[in-house]
């Protein structure tokens, strides 16, 4: 499987607003997150995708973490409705996107009292597992499964304790290889699968993406870079320092598909 497109979102000047669990980390800095996204885009660019880059939002301070406003799957698209107040209003600025690359009946959507945001969703294969946090709920999930089923494509609720997203801890890169974290370790649906164990003190870089054989890992997260290069990959890294101020990485940064 190989990705051909990725959408980006560049982030706005109100991004030091962005919603934050670490407010201790300080406010992003607007100028080194653009310097950041600039890197990260041509970063996916020498993994051989074709890069549509949006325009930021002011008005949503999150925006650029575009993944979390829809879920792209080879049948179709699913556009998600954000669990968090500041954001939900982004799912209406994503469709005009989405439709360059799906036609109308290729496009579903996520209902209230339906939420889901799309860092919950972890594509492997043809199966989606889907996170049950603060931001995504269970009729949310019933929604995008029968989606899902629909389109011949399967999915699958994991609960999560305590990260944001589903993928803040866990990371499919490919041939049943997962980079694993924290509450996810014992989990029966990746007990079984090869796990690449994210030592504790680097836990943020559970969030790294698989992009084309390549694998793109935060920077100044050696044991993670390593680890990642061990298994047989080539390693891009990439700083999100100042994304990650507000919760973000890598995978949130885009849509790839
Ligand atoms: C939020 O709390 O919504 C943003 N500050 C961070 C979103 C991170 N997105 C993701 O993990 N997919």
């Amino acid at each position: 499987m190989m990705f051909k497109n990725v959408i980006v979102r560049r982030p706005a000047r109100s991004l030091i607003d962005g919603i934050t669990s670490a407010p201790e980390l300080g406010k992003p800095d607007y100028e080194l997150a653009i310097k950041q996204h600039d890197a990260y885009i041509e970063a996916l660019k020498s993994c051989g995708v074709e890069v549509t880059v949006l325009p930021a939002m002011e008005e949503y301070p999150d925006s650029c973490f575009i993944e979390d406003d829809a879920v792209m799957t080879r049948m179709g698209a699913i556009i998600t409705n954000p669990g968090a107040a500041s954001r939900n209003g982004e799912k209406e600025h994503i469709v005009e996107a989405v439709r360059k690359f799906y036609s109308d009946d290729k496009i579903a959507y996520i209902k209230a009292p339906g939420t889901l945001e799309g860092g919950d969703v972890m594509m492997v294969g043809d199966h989606f597992y889907v996170g049950r946090s603060a931001r995504t709920n269970e009729e949310g999930i019933r929604q995008f499964i029968e989606i899902l089923e629909g389109w011949g494509l399967s999915g699958s609720e994991v609960t999560l304790e305590k990260v944001l997203h589903l993928k803040t801890g866990v990371n499919y890169l490919e041939n049943n290889t997962f980079l694993v974290s924290g509450e996810f370790v014992e989990k029966e649906e990746f007990k079984n699968a090869k796990q690449i164990l994210i030592p504790e003190d680097e836990s943020y870089a559970a969030n790294c993406i698989w992009v084309n054989n390549k694998v793109i890992v935060p920077a100044n997260f050696p044991k993670v870079a390593q680890l990642v290069r061990d298994a047989g990959y080539e390693v891009i890294l990439c700083d999100t320092s100042e994304y990650r101020k507000l919760d973000g990485g890598l995978s949130c940064l885009s849509l790839r598909f």
